[in-house]
């Protein structure tokens, strides 16, 4: 008889930042089912179609049981991954020597958020050779952020609580699909149901009648990219209605004269013929914000408003209408976020004032680029690999990120891939950058390592509106053995495996902060690594979370999850604090001046380029991955351009046309898809699809590469780099050019 044996456990899912709480099934040594865990108190059995597709993620046929090299014909076979650490460290040895340290850059994309000890390590590595390059996804997402706290400085009684907020604006984002900010991550669509049944009203701004902006009780609907003059229109309206709330701008703010001059010329009817909006729309959504209720909250924005250039003031502008409304949690109130795994603090009821966020550190040599708090410039490492001369990176090592997929310009960035002596990824599958690599290291999967919750508590610090609003904290150990005969390395440990062949000690560093280590809350925790150095990622997650306000051990008593009861309320300002918030930024205001001096109407009326193509995230896939599953794509690898059925009529194409999608830049093959809900001047697509430059024939099978469209040099914000990668102005022509 067959003997069967099954176990199901409580386990984390990764793939997003929300951290569901999950169960996971192990049937004969695999992953069969993950559900929903009912028994976890923050999630209640909530999870999405990716966190159920865990078990054919990790048993996709597609997926890499060990490392890949690639051979002089182009082909790849397996390397031991011991032998591929010895090789590729005496390859960055010899580069090093070669050409110094800056030769050898590194590339952290979203999957080191699944693997807290990833991160961190890759970038001890990077430090421990003395590299300053170490990029990041971060900069070609919304890196406005941390500069924009910056420059005003972050409330140290953090943030107001959706949960009990009566009213709360998002700009461009898409909470209840993408999890990323604004409403709580853990199940938004309940949080969000919750909250309105309770009397919130809910205002969103994005041209597409989004998942969340359906649930609105004002929903503006403007031409994309007008983001930062509606909120400019917004704090206008307010500070001439005389609705700021002035005792906390008296007491914690400077820079108020400075903020209602720059937003002086943007009137309601100015803006409403920019945004192509009605002007009463805009009065109601600034007199709702600022009076609503009486526990009124926050402003957050996404990626859609961010790509669409002037992110680092879209961001500003929204942390200033959050404070001229006072909108931070005050003295005797509650701490949303209070930490859990990582340490306690002190929420005080006082600005932490404003710190350097540019300008500073290692330059690039290209458009004058600097080193920020957003990290460095990421849409310029291309150039970086291709410029010859001093200074040139002649190797990557991509941890977990798809250049190929999710840069801008995937033309350059081919070029670049293909240029360098050396590259590596750390991918679990031939991902598009991963074939044009040197090495592929496979790594483990999410369920085959030990798992814990400080990641997305973590990233509280990033901005406002993310991390979980309670001392919420799980911990799961591996659920599954990797697939019999594979040969897996976590990523940490591979990092390990270069420095000691390298004969590296390296300092790895755990801040609990912002500002990239500028603003601390409590002291790093530091761990020298050397040769002697022999840990489990068990042991190296007891050292991360040694100064956990609850304690590792106490988090993995409750296997299924625990709200933890912990007491934490604002205090007083300390009766010395002079610090102030900044609204009056002089830089970043003068860049409101920029927008206020744009021909919008040309740019409208542009029979070039009469459509808009904006962003929006697939709820079944992460970025690039899960496409190539058939439980996620059911029966649709590919990203279509959707448009209004007016406008795919006006153009004589129908659902399914295949037509060609030009920007001032390059074009790419897309299918069109009816979407009422768009805008008939916009064409919607999700990024990170498509193959490598000469695939373009495939469009039906791999979709269609955004990023494409993007140049890096023509239009970026000045200090992060970040290129225009929404708002792209663009034609459609049916059939697809030759
Ligand atoms: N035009 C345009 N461009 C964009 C965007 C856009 O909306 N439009 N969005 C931008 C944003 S916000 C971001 S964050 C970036 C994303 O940029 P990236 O992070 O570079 O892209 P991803 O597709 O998320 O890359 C994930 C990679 O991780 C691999 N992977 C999956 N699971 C694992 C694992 O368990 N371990 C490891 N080591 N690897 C794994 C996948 O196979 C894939 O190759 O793209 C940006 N680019
Ligand atoms: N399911 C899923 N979840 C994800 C991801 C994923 O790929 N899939 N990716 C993750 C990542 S890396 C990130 S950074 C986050 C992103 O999270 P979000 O920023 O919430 O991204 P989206 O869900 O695409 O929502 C962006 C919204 O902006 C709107 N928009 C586009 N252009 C404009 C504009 O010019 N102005 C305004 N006001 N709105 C505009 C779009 O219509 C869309 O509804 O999501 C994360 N979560
Ligand atoms: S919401 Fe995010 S964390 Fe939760 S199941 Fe889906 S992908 Fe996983
Ligand atoms: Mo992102």
């Amino acid at each position: 008889m067959l003997s069967i044996t099954q176990s199901t456990s409580p386990g984390i899912c990764r793939i997003c930042s929300a951290h569901c709480g999950v169960l996971a099934t192990v049937t004969d040594g695999k992953l069969t089912k993950v559900t929903g865990d009912p028994d976890n108190p923050m999630f209640k059995g909530y999870t999405c179609a990716k966190g159920r597709a865990l078990p054919e993620i990790h048993n996709n046929p597609a997926r890499l049981l060990h490392s890949q090299k690639r051979q002089p014909d182009g082909t790849y076979a397996p390397v031991e991954s011991e032998r591929a650490m010895d090789e590729i460290a005496a390859l960055l040895r010899e580069l090093i020597d070669r050409h110094g340290p800056r030769s050898v850059a590194m590339y952290l994309g979203t999957n080191g958020l699944p693997y807290p000890a990833s991160p961190l390590m890759a970038n001890a590595f990077l430090r421990g050779i003395e590299s300053p390059m170490f990029f990041t996804a971060n900069t070609i997402d919304q890196p406005g952020k941390q500069i924009a706290l910056a420059a005003h400085g972050h409330w140290l009684g953090g943030d107001v609580n959706f949960n009990e907020a009566d009213s709360w604006l998002l700009v461009g984002t898409n909470p209840i699909v993408s999890k990323a900010i604004g409403i709580p991550g853990q199940n938004p669509a309940q949080r969000l149901k919750e909250a309105i049944g309770r009397g919130m009203k809910l205002i969103v701004i994005d041209p597409r009648r989004s998942q969340t902006a359906a649930r609105a009780a004002i929903h503006i609907q403007p031409r994309p990219g007008e983001d930062a003059s509606i909120l400019a229109a917004m704090i206008n309206l307010i500070i001439r209605e005389q609705l700021c709330d002035t005792e906390f701008l008296a007491q914690n703010v400077e820079g108020f004269d400075e903020l209602a001059e720059a937003v002086g010329g943007f009137t309601p009817e100015y803006v409403a013929e920019r945004a192509d909006v009605p002007a009463s729309q805009l009065i109601d959504a600034a007199r709702l914000f600022a009076t609503y209720g009486t526990r009124r909250g926050m402003v957050n924005c996404g990626t859609g408003a961010n790509f669409a250039m002037h992110g680092s003031l879209l961001e500003y502008l929204a942390l200033c209408l959050t404070t001229i409304c006072g909108r931070w949690q005050r003295a005797g109130e509650p701490v949303t976020r209070p930490n859990t795994l990582l340490p306690a603090y002190t929420a005080k009821a006082q600005p932490l004032p404003p710190y350097e966020g540019w300008d500073y550190g290692e330059r690039l040599r290209v458009r004058g680029l600097t080193d920020t708090v957003s990290g460095m410039p990421t849409a310029a490492l291309a150039d970086e690999i291709l410029l010859e001369g001093e200074g040139q990176v002649k190797a990557l090592i991509c941890i977990g990120g798809n250049p190929m997929a999710a840069w801008p310009d995937q033309r350059k960035t081919q070029r670049a891939m293909e240029k360098l002596e050396l590259l590596v990824t750390l991918d679990t599958e031939m991902s598009l950058t991963s074939r044009l690599a040197h090495y592929v290291i496979a790594p483990k999967m999410q369920m085959e390592t030990p798992a814990m919750t400080q990641g997305s508590e973590l990233i509280k610090y990033y901005a406002a509106g993310t991390g979980i609003p309670a001392a919420y904290a799980q911990y799961a150990p591996r659920l599954v053995e990797p697939p019999p005969g594979s040969d897996l390395v976590e990523e940490w440990q591979f990092f390990l495996g270069l420095a000691k062949r390298m004969n590296l000690t390296l300092f790895f560093v755990n801040f609990f902060g912002g500002g990239g280590g500028r603003y601390m809350e409590s002291p790093p925790i530091v761990l020298t690594m050397d040769a002697d150095t022999d840990l489990t990622t068990e042991e190296l997650f007891a050292e991360m979370c040694a100064t956990a306000r609850i304690p590792l051990d106490e988090v993995a008593r409750h296997p299924h999850g625990k709200i933890f009861d912990v007491d934490a309320v604002v205090q007083e300002r300390d009766p010395d604090c002079m610090a102030r918030l900044d609204i009056g930024n002089e830089y970043l205001l003068g860049d409101l001046a920029v927008v206020l001096a744009e021909d919008f109407r040309s740019a409208r009326d542009d029979a070039a380029f009469p459509y808009r193509l904006i962003p929006r995230r697939h709820p079944n896939f992460m970025n690039s991955s899960g496409t190539n599953l058939a439980g996620l794509n059911r029966g649709k690898p590919y990203n279509p351009a959707y448009m209004h059925p007016d406008s795919i009529a006006a153009l004589g194409a129908q659902l399914g046309t295949a037509v060609t999608i030009t920007s001032p830049h390059d074009s790419i093959p897309a299918v069109l898809e009816p979407d009422d809900t768009l805008r008939r001047d916009v064409i919607a697509m999700h990024h990170a699809f498509g193959g490598l430059v000469a695939e373009d024939a495939e469009f039906r099978h791999r979709g269609s590469n955004v990023g494409r469209l993007v140049p890096t040099d023509i239009e970026y914000d000045a200090i992060t780099g970040l290129p225009r990668q929404g708002n792209i102005p663009v034609r459609v022509t049916a059939g697809i050019a030759g």
